[in-house]
């Protein structure tokens, strides 16, 4: 990566950050234990601190066509029933575009063929729901921090809202609109792609054509389908419920790892 956003610098910033922060905690203990200890107690919890964002970092693991699941389950919304969508549905998605905005230097319309031609990644993959049930499925799409580079971050971004076609149960504000929202770290995450592509096949409309994102370290409700925009923000408190998702507005944890 060449921006300023690269992941190791993110990493190392969030690193410092972290180290900062347990140092300036420290300070108060200072009286009352010795200053080796501290010091040696600083060390372990900013070690702690960078194996968790290194875990963040590692890879989910990938299978072979042979662990493909014979049937993946959709789930949720399986067609979404606007208008707006059966229109670029009937036109084989030749009008639709992903719009790229926020806080970005350059907004973007990118149509479907501009992100085929893009350099892609395929991943076999296993997809689990808190519903509890798992499948392996085959994944090809443009790797998401690539489309971030494209459009050049500006100062202050820290998340990317995904923001989707469907809409679920009604409840925020007359909406109930499909949306998730992650952060720059799994933004940047090398399995982290918005995939146009399943199982060597055009994403079929029930798993969210045309496009949908694959954020592979967390649970199936994040995997957000019919993909319309993605607004790069500083925070997300202000979007319907402000815990960052459809089903975060609803109780699910924002950070779904697995
Ligand atoms: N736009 C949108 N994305 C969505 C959902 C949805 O209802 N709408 N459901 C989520 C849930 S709970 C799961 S488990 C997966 C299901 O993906 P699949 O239909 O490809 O199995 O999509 C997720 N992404
Ligand atoms: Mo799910």
């Amino acid at each position: 990566m060449t921006t300023g956003f690269s992941r190791r610098k993110m990493l190392a910033s969030l690193v410092s950050g972290a180290s900062t922060l347990l140092l300036a905690g420290c300070d108060r203990v200072t009286q009352s234990e010795s200053f080796g200890t501290v010091l040696r107690n600083t060390e372990k919890l900013t070690m702690a601190g960078q194996r968790l964002l290194l875990d963040r970092q590692s890879l989910a693991p990938e299978y072979s066509v042979a662990d493909l699941s014979p049937v993946f389950r959709a789930n949720g919304t399986q067609a979404p029933d606007s208008e707006e969508y059966n229109r670029l549905l009937e036109n084989d998605f030749a009008d639709w575009r992903l719009q790229v905005d926020g806080l970005v230097q350059q907004p973007l319309s990118l149509s479907l063929a501009q992100l085929k031609s893009l350099p892609s990644r395929t991943q076999i993959t296993r997809h689990d729901c808190v519903e509890g049930w798992s499948a392996i499925g085959q994944w090809q799409g443009a790797p998401l921090g690539r489309i971030l580079d494209l459009a050049r971050l500006k100062p202050g971004a820290r998340y990317v809202v995904l923001h989707c076609a469907d809409e679920l149960e009604v409840t925020f504000d007359g909406s109930g609109r499909y949306y998730e929202s992650i952060d720059l770290l799994d933004a940047y995450h090398p399995q982290t792609i918005l995939a146009y592509a399943m199982n060597g096949k055009d994403l079929p409309v029930a798993h969210g054509a045309p496009l949908r994102l694959r954020v592979e370290r967390q649970l199936g409700y994040k995997q957000a389908k019919y993909l319309m925009r993605i607004e790069v923000v500083s925070s997300f408190d202000t979007l319907w419920g402000g815990r960052g998702g459809y089903w975060e507005d609803r109780g699910y944890e924002w950070y779904a790892g697995i």
